[in-house]
């Protein structure tokens, strides 16, 4: 009875308000196979409210019984019989049941009561009763988790239940311990039987929900999967594994817990951040993968950090065990240029055969940076891309897993970015198995300290991911777990966690002394023993291996370790690109170089512009009605086709039509990019008579063009760019873009940008060519922040080699070599013999996308045409550019403010504006003839943005350069500022014209050398 006391006691009823809201709301109860809604209100006639013992909580018993009693009556208990038969037969609100008569004496209703139901028992006890079974079971499923035995230390200080509650709850006594009870259709513990003795039902809620297994689930608002997960738990002797599976379970333990102990006896004072407490990982990551298998997916992606990395490499995607080892050593020389990376960061692809499910599979691990879950949504834009290309819509063929740490898992927002990418349609992978290595500690801090929430994994919560607590002491019940979270993604393609509740038997790496900081949790550690032994001893005992088959197994893998250790030194060459997460068969030579080293041209036919311009200007659906003011622009784009010329939004439709004509997809993404932010873009038109009736005329171009992806994305920057990089990683054959709402709001993304964008390549030889647009500008009216980009926070790698001419052929002798661009390109981060994908950012206009003057001609598009990396001036100065007095470089809007104060000032002679349209690589050579054509002219630089938040420190060493330092390079614009701008419109508009003023003050530096 002490058992029942406290288990009761802890699994306390839902609050009167969760009961309400329960019942609010519309559910399915499965019936033999079919499914039917019923509402919450009874199908009975009589009212609720009216019967006495009719409450909130007693509702859903009452469901139960009426649903059993319409399938047979036999089904329930004579007195519900008779209370039903009342009810239907018209029994006025109050009158089906009444309550029997006191025992000691007669009282008026009995009458009544006898004529309406026939002699009864203590029918109000009997449902009470009833009631509180039902209560128990299902408080048993709500919070069984918070009494399971999860914690392998058994020192877990989570304190889920301190209000005072007692056995009375429920109105159960120890007497009826061994009354039967039958069960109702939300559990599955009876197995065949429809009752059990309340002794057994607490017996087996037991079993299913408070051992090693913590099943949180019960908010999930959809009855089919909680029935699911039930039926998974609780049917009796559900977790039972055949000697073959022990025995492999067995192997994989031998292998997990002696990879490490290898590396500890050869590299001692190495760093390798150990699996050790946690050794069960790699079983349950290869039952994922089996049982995936199984069901039919032949690809599966992971991402994870830095603990137990290299266990996974060796075991779980089977990297050649030299390969790693080879690792270890410093003095090995890398083949590759580029800084490389640390060996628990590097990425991996593998192709090989599933023994379980004898089918081919790819395996591949994403190279991530220290940066703890940035590599989260990085791995799921690679999924989605991998779906994508294979037409696997469904996430059968395609899937990817997420290994967390528990302090990273509870602590970074990205988590919880990417958990709500989990259901939007384009940014969907059709459900993520999460895997939490839960050690119990992040470095040196506790729980307690780490997070506010009782399990770190309750994020997951958000999306109705089912979470799966579970002793990872217990290699059988973390193996039984991974089956069902592998069958609940091929099931219902959500999202799942497992939370391996674990311990760090080390530091937080092999060097660290964790006694300092935990010093009883680590007493504890010492004395714990370890998983592998346990378990072994387990088997052995129940002869499913014999001790010495036992040992003959560990010495086989130690020998194979200690093989490759040997081989392991023949390696002499440390190649970076054996690592790659993400290769690109076709896009190499064979020897790995770029097939070729010069740029087409980018120009497209007349007739295709004119094409592309029509379907741009329409709405190539029948019968679509759009609104009036989109009429207008779509007539304004068609007067522009016939003038031949382009703003930015049909510049767009020219740039990625003619793409996804030739068969390249096209996907742009970003939060409101569907119309863009600011009402230019219109490529998702929506009918004003049909609700979410949609047309993308992109899509409309060719019958066998490429499909074009847009998508408004979830309020996210860091999720929604580590997602689109990740796509972009899949395939060079793409043109992926993410839009910032506002430029200025990429840097909330700025850990992708500087880890993965900047120095990607550099570390881990991948290329990517993601986009970025960025809308940018300072327009005087939207505030403090949105106008302005800091440049200086984009990829410095593009940002070096300011004071010395890059050493391409040609250049130094002046001769403009053809693929001097190019070659530059490739240089930037000095790998130069990797194929053509670099990151672009783009600094995309705000106001310019309406301006009359930011139009190019369809001249500049047609074939021969290249991206103009500077504009020169074609004006009055160039016809004499020996009268030219100074020539303003520039980028950007501010242009147009020149060209207008220039004309006002009559100075189009004397004053040449260059545009440098590709900051970085910086175009030296092109810049390098202008400072030449014109020599008699000053060098003036011109920016809006403030001195220390533009270009002015990147371009003025490097025009500099392209003098020779022969000339100064003056700066016309804001002082330096805190702040990206000023909030007001009038001090906006001053500071303007001051640096109008100082650009064309023929006189403003001389004398300043
Ligand atoms: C974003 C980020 N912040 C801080 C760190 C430094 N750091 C490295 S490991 C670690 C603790 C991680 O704890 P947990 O997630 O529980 O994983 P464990 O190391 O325990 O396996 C910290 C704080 C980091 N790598 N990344």
């Amino acid at each position: 009875m002490h058992r029942l006391r406290t288990t009761v006691a802890r699994l306390r009823p839902l609050t009167a308000a969760q009961t309400a809201q329960t019942l609010a709301q519309p559910r399915l109860l499965a019936i033999e196979g079919g499914l039917r809604t019923f509402q919450p209100v009874r199908r009975q006639n009589t009212s609720v409210a009216a019967e006495p013992f009719l409450n909130g909580t007693s509702s859903n018993y009452v469901e139960e019984m009426y649903y059993a009693w319409l399938e047979n009556p036999r089904n329930v208990h004579k007195s519900w019989d008779i209370f039903f038969r009342n009810a239907n037969a018209g029994a006025p609100p109050g009158a089906a049941y009444q309550s029997p008569p006191p025992l000691n004496g007669t009282s008026q209703g009995l009458a009544s009561f006898q004529t309406l139901v026939g002699a009864q028992p203590n029918v109000e006890k009997l449902v009470e009763d009833h009631l509180a079974v039902q209560s128990l079971i299902r408080a048993y499923q709500v919070r069984g988790h918070h009494i399971a035995k999860l914690d392998p230390l058994n020192i877990s200080c989570v304190d889920f239940d301190d209000a005072p509650c007692t056995v009375g709850f429920y109105g159960l006594a120890e007497s009826d311990l061994d009354k039967v009870f039958r069960l109702p259709t939300t559990t599955f513990i009876g197995g065949n039987e429809g009752a059990l003795p309340l002794r057994e039902i607490i017996r087996r809620l037991e079993m299913a929900y408070c051992q090693h297994i913590g099943v949180e689930f019960m908010f999930i608002n959809d009855v089919e999967q909680c029935q699911w997960i039930r039926q998974k738990f609780e049917t009796p002797g559900v977790m039972q594994f055949s000697l073959e599976e022990k025995r492999t379970l067995l192997a994989r333990m031998i292998r997990s817990t002696r990879f490490e102990e290898f590396l500890q006896r050869k590299w001692s004072s190495e760093k390798r951040f150990g699996l050790e407490g946690c050794e069960s990982l790699i079983p349950a990551l290869k039952t994922i993968i089996d049982m995936s298998s199984q069901s039919g997916v032949e690809s599966v992606i992971m991402g994870m950090s830095h603990r137990g990395r290299l266990n996974v490499l060796a075991n779980v995607i089977r990297k050649e065990l030299e390969q790693i080892f080879c690792q270890f050593d410093s003095k090995l020389e890398a083949a590759d240029e580029g800084s490389g990376d640390v060996k628990y960061h590097l990425g991996m692809y593998h192709k090989r055969m599933n023994r379980v499910s004898d089918k081919l599979i790819t395996l591949s691990l994403v190279a991530n940076p220290s940066h703890l879950e940035a590599v989260d949504p990085v791995v799921q834009g690679k999924t989605k891309a991998e779906q994508f290309y294979c037409g696997d819509t469904e996430g059968k063929r395609v899937m990817s897993i997420l290994i967390h740490g528990d302090a990273a898992f509870a602590g970074q927002g990205i988590v919880y970015e990417t958990f709500h990418l989990s259901d939007l349609p384009s940014y969907t992978t059709h459900g993520t198995i999460h895997v939490v290595v839960n050690n119990q500690i992040g470095f040196t801090t506790d729980p307690r300290m780490a997070r506010s929430s009782p399990y770190p994994t309750d994020v997951a919560r958000v999306v109705n991911a089912p979470i799966f607590h579970v002793n990872a002491d217990d290699p059988e019940a973390v193996m039984y777990v991974c089956k069902v979270a592998a069958e609940w993604r091929n099931t219902f393609h959500k999202d799942v966690v497992i939370d391996l509740v674990c311990y760090r038997r080390n530091g937080h790496n092999e060097m660290d002394e964790p006694m300092f900081t935990q010093p009883l949790m680590y007493k504890q550690i010492k004395k714990q023993k370890g998983v592998l032994q346990k378990f072994a001893e387990k088997v052995i005992a129940e002869g499913v291996i014999t001790p010495h088959e036992y040992e003959e197994e560990i010495a086989q893998y130690d020998k194979i370790c200690e093989e490759a250790h040997t081989r392991s030194k023949d390696e002499k060459i440390l190649h970076i690109k054996h690592w790659l997460d993400s290769p690109w068969p076709g896009f190499f030579t064979l020897e790995g170089q770029p097939k070729s080293l010069s740029c087409p041209s980018t120009g497209i036919s007349e007739e295709e512009l004119g094409h592309i311009g029509n379907i741009a200007a329409s709405v190539p659906l029948e019968d679509f009605t759009i609104h009036g003011g989109l009429s207008r622009i779509l007539k304004g784009r068609g007067n522009m086709v016939s003038q031949r010329v382009c703003d930015w939004a049909l510049g767009e439709y020219m740039a990625f039509g003619s793409l996804l004509k030739d068969g390249i997809h096209v996907r742009l993404s970003g939060q409101d990019a569907e119309r863009g932010t600011f009402s230019h873009r219109h490529h998702v038109l929506h009918d004003q008579n049909v609700d979410k009736r949609i047309c993308i005329p992109m899509n409309h171009i060719s019958p066998n063009q490429a499909p074009y992806t847009v998508c408004n994305s979830s309020l996210s920057e860091y999720g929604v760019l580590g997602f689109e990089l990740g796509f972009a990683m899949a395939s060079p054959n793409a043109l992926v873009l993410w839009e910032a709402q506002f430029g200025d709001f990429h840097n909330t993304a700025q850990c992708i940008i500087d880890q993965f964008i900047s120095s990607g390549q550099a570390k881990w030889v991948r290329q990517n060519g993601i986009v970025l647009l960025l809308p940018h500008g300072m327009e005087g009216m939207v505030g403090t922040e949105k106008p302005d980009l800091k440049f200086f926070l984009f990829p410095p790698p593009l940002r070096v080699q300011s004071t010395r001419l890059p050493d391409l052929r040609g250049f130094y002798r002046c001769k403009l070599s053809e693929d001097f661009a190019v070659r530059q390109l490739y240089d930037c981060n000095w790998i130069i013999l990797q194929p053509f994908r670099k990151p672009l950012i783009v600094f995309t206009p705000k106001s310019l996308l309406r301006h009359p003057e930011a139009k190019s001609s369809f001249d500049d598009m047609l074939p021969g045409t290249h991206f103009k990396r500077i504009i020169p001036d074609d004006g009055p100065a160039a016809a004499s550019p020996e009268k030219v007095k100074r020539i303003i470089f520039c980028t950007g809007k501010i242009y147009y403010e020149l060209t207008r104060e220039r004309k006002n000032r009559g100075m189009d002679d004397s004053v040449a504006v260059v545009r440098i349209e590709q900051l970085s690589p910086f175009p030296f050579d092109l810049v390098k003839a202008e400072s030449d054509r014109f020599p008699n002219a000053d060098l003036v630089w011109c920016q809006e943005e403030h001195k220390n938040q533009g270009y002015y420190d990147y371009v003025r060493p490097r025009i500099r350069t392209t003098t020779n330092r022969t000339r100064p390079v003056w700066y016309a614009g804001r002082g330096p500022a805190a702040a990206p701008a000023t909030g007001n419109k009038q001090t906006h508009l001053t500071e303007l014209q001051r640096l109008l003023d100082s650009a064309f003050d023929l006189e403003a530096f001389s004398g300043k050398l």
